[in-house]
């Protein structure tokens, strides 16, 4: 289908012209990369240093005068990062690091056949070979992870349909450590699936994804009714259900056939597939299967074999229905990138290429699509836009930078990003498709994508409190009643045990994650609150009813009240709290002392802020930073990271100060490790991935890398003179 690519043999060098490629900042802050065929086009759009500097690049900008000291650290810091800022007022950034993507958009394209041009699938191939593991040539769930079936069998897969020869070096290698690790038949669940979607795998080898679970014969109440389910399963499992309900198969081909053999060390057509269904390879197991699960899957399969034709037609139609409102609700981008691929499915099926949809969904696909310095990857979200604009002018604001001349045209193309990017109304589909409510709400992406998100609308607020309030030179674009908006989206978010879950109530029982069937991610099952998530909302609100007193105060103070009873009661005996979305308790601590902070409860005055103190100061290591691995998020308990990590410094630091911590060395020597690590043009080096979901799956945030160091280094420059002049309020 694809033609086959003459592939060069190592991936250090690009394999395209990278002076050729432009970001197109679209809409809302949309994100598309373009290679660019004609010297005419080069002519007239040429590439900026934005551009250069994520193509890894030369770039123009010039080393900056030491910093003499952490303030003027932070301002270096703002400056490189001010050159980066796209014309629409928002930074753009990749959000890579999970290696089960890519192989998804590539499967997913090619079984619908939508093509790529070259030098787009160069750029992915060489972003997979970039990343096979230096050790044994394989894939991990991501791209800190070890080598895995899943993360192996689908990215060799993906860079076979990409055109890459069976015979060149990196596919034989990787081959070599797939039939090691056992072959394919063993790949979790996810992978079934996807090969089963490409011929490669027997639908057989699946447990059965019954669309009658969408019936509207089965009442919502049951607590396990899949509206429940947490937002990114719901939707990953509703196309599944109809791509399972209808077999999907992509028609055979030689290569469709050459995968066949070269997936299994066995012979493909001797498999028995029904005793695959269970058979998952141990290296690529966090959550085995509940005997409740094997048992629900047995009755199901026995159900599969003897279907009841309405039935599965009324459950196919109502799956099929949910899927185009969810299509038509996110612009055709979906709330992730596994469930845009098998919508994207799902819609070819039905509707074929002539189709509006089908269109849609081809284009779509590009808002997933990143050009980094490796190649070209598939990101996590269509972008963390709202998330980095909200980090980053905090950290410009609260530090003063933002009332600097030269800061000031920055900070109001910021506040124009922002206010263009609130959702002003709910979904089109609305109850229909499940959704909460997001009139008001700040999205992490783009306000396109359209789905509410907990923190970021508590970031997305303060942010705009921050520009609007704290700044007096910046035009007041978004009305107190919008302000207010945004309050309705956060009280409404508030579960009875006073905690905030990431998109949604928590809707169904604990229990449910007994049926957890990805098996390589935990905790996916449901909703849950998170300490992080709390605490953005907590911030938020707390400043805003500084500011706006008479809108909802009371609701405001119970809900703060029963917010910090949640953080209080989810603090660990050791005296930290679990992160769930950033390298971990760090990540988690500073949320978490800031909230305690602004209800008043400091290290002087509170045994949890004492306590977390504490604990934090127990893991400082002799050259004054932090470091914590990605496997305190797998284990729930601090597992230390070889080397000492830039952003955990500045959490830990920021988490110190924001407790009012009363000595200052640890913090002195917390600043001059992040004043070292700086580079004379300002910026910080990439290090260990910053964020993390479900449990076991790493995700860069690059933006990081600017939005805390200069809000540490900003704060504890007037937090130290405080402290030496005898006062921290
Ligand atoms: C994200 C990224 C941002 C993150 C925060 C805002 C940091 C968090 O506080 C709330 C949850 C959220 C929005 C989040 C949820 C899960 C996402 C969308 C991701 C980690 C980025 C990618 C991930 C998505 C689920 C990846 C697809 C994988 C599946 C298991 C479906």
């Amino acid at each position: 289908m694809w033609s086959a690519l003459d592939v060069a043999p190592s991936p250090e060098q690009p394999f395209t012209d990278y002076t050729r490629w432009r970001l197109l900042v679209g809409d809302y802050g949309r994100h598309t990369w373009h290679y660019l065929q004609t010297d005419e086009e080069l002519a007239r759009w040429p590439q900026t240093e934005v551009e250069r500097f994520w193509l890894g690049l030369k770039t123009t900008m010039p080393d900056l005068p030491p910093a003499k000291d952490a303030l003027d650290a932070a301002r270096n810091g703002y400056k490189h990062c001010k050159e980066l800022q796209c014309h629409d007022g928002h930074w753009a950034a990749d959000d890579g690091g999970p290696m089960f993507l890519l192989p998804g958009l590539v499967i997913g394209s090619y079984v619908t056949g939508m093509s790529f041009k070259v030098e787009e699938r160069l750029e992915m191939i060489r972003y997979l070979m970039n990343r096979a593991h230096p050790d044994d040539g394989g894939w991990g769930v991501h791209v800190e992870g070890h080598s895995t079936v899943f993360g192996t069998g689908l990215n060799y897969t993906a860079l076979r349909l990409l055109g890459v020869d069976k015979n060149h070096p990196v596919c034989v290698r990787a081959r070599g450590t797939l039939h090691k690790l056992g072959g394919v038949t063993s790949i979790p669940a996810w992978g079934k699936f996807w090969l089963s979607l490409l011929n490669c795998y027997d639908w057989e080898g699946n447990n059965p994804i019954p669309p009658e679970l969408w019936c509207r014969a089965l009442p919502e109440w049951l607590p396990f009714h899949p509206h429940k389910w947490w937002i990114h399963v719901r939707n990953v499992y509703i196309p599944m259900s109809y791509l399972y309900g209808v077999r999907y198969q992509m028609e055979e081909n030689d290569l469709i056939l050459s995968l066949r053999q070269e997936l299994y060390p066995e012979d493909f057509y001797s498999i028995n597939w029904p005793a695959q269904r269970n058979n998952v390879s141990k290296v690529d197991e966090y959550a085995p299967h509940t005997a409740f699960l094997d048992g629900l899957n047995a009755v199901l399969s026995s159900y599969e074999s003897c279907i009841f034709p309405p039935l599965r037609r009324a459950g196919l139609a109502r799956a099929y229905r949910l899927i185009v409102m969810e299509d038509e609700n996110s612009a055709y981008q979906t709330v992730g990138p596994v469930s845009k691929m098998f919508n994207l499915i799902a819609r070819a099926h039905a509707e074929g290429p002539n189709s509006f949809a089908y269109k849609e969904h081809a284009r779509k696909r590009y808002d997933f699509m990143w050009l980094g310095s490796e190649g070209m990857l598939m990101c996590g979200t269509n972008g963390s836009q709202l998330w980095d604009v909200a980090f980053i002018t905090q950290s410009v604001v609260d530090t003063g930078l933002g009332n600097e001349e030269e800061n000031k045209q920055s900070m109001i193309k910021a506040l124009e990003w922002l206010d263009k990017s609130q959702i002003r109304t709910n979904p089109k589909h609305y109850k229909e498709a499940y959704r909460h409510t997001t009139k008001g709400a700040w999205p992490f992406s783009t306000r396109e994508q359209g789905y509410t998100v907990s923190d970021c609308t508590g970031e997305g607020l303060k942010a705009a409190m921050g520009l609007q309030f704290e700044l007096d030179y910046t035009p007041k674009l978004i009305s107190k009643e919008r302000l207010c908006d945004a309050v309705d989206v956060l009280l409404s978010l508030q579960n009875p045990n006073g905690g905030i879950a990431s998109y949604e109530l928590v809707r169904g029982p604990r229990w449910l994650e007994w049926l957890n069937p990805a098996e390589v991610f935990g905790f996916i099952m449901i909703e849950c609150c998170y300490p992080e998530c709390t605490t953005s909302v907590i911030t938020s609100l707390a400043i805003f009813r500084k500011h706006i007193p008479d809108y909802r105060s009371k609701d405001i103070d119970r809900a703060l009240k029963l917010a910090i009873k949640y953080l209080h009661s989810v603090q660990t005996p050791e005296g930290g709290w679990v992160g769930s979305w950033g390298i971990c308790f760090t990540y988690a601590a500073q949320f978490a002392l800031e909230s305690l902070s602004l209800v008043g409860e400091t290290y002087a005055t509170s045994d949890y802020s004492r306590k977390a103190c504490e604990f934090l100061l127990s893991h400082q290591r002799e050259d004054g930073g932090w470091g914590e691995s990605y496997k305190s998020c797998e284990q729930n308990t601090w597992i230390e990271h070889e080397k000492t990590q830039l952003l955990q410094t500045c959490w830990a630091v920021l988490a110190l100060m924001y407790a009012k911590y009363p000595h200052p060395e640890p913090i002195e020597k917390g600043v001059k490790l992040v004043m070292s690590r700086q580079r004379p043009d300002g910026s910080w080096p990439k290090e260990a991935m910053e964020g993390i979901f479900s449990k076991t799956c790493t995700i860069t945030y690059p933006n990081f890398r600017v939005a805390f160091p200069v809000k540490m280094l900003g704060t504890a420059h007037y937090y130290l003179a405080a402290l030496k002049a005898g006062s921290t309020n």
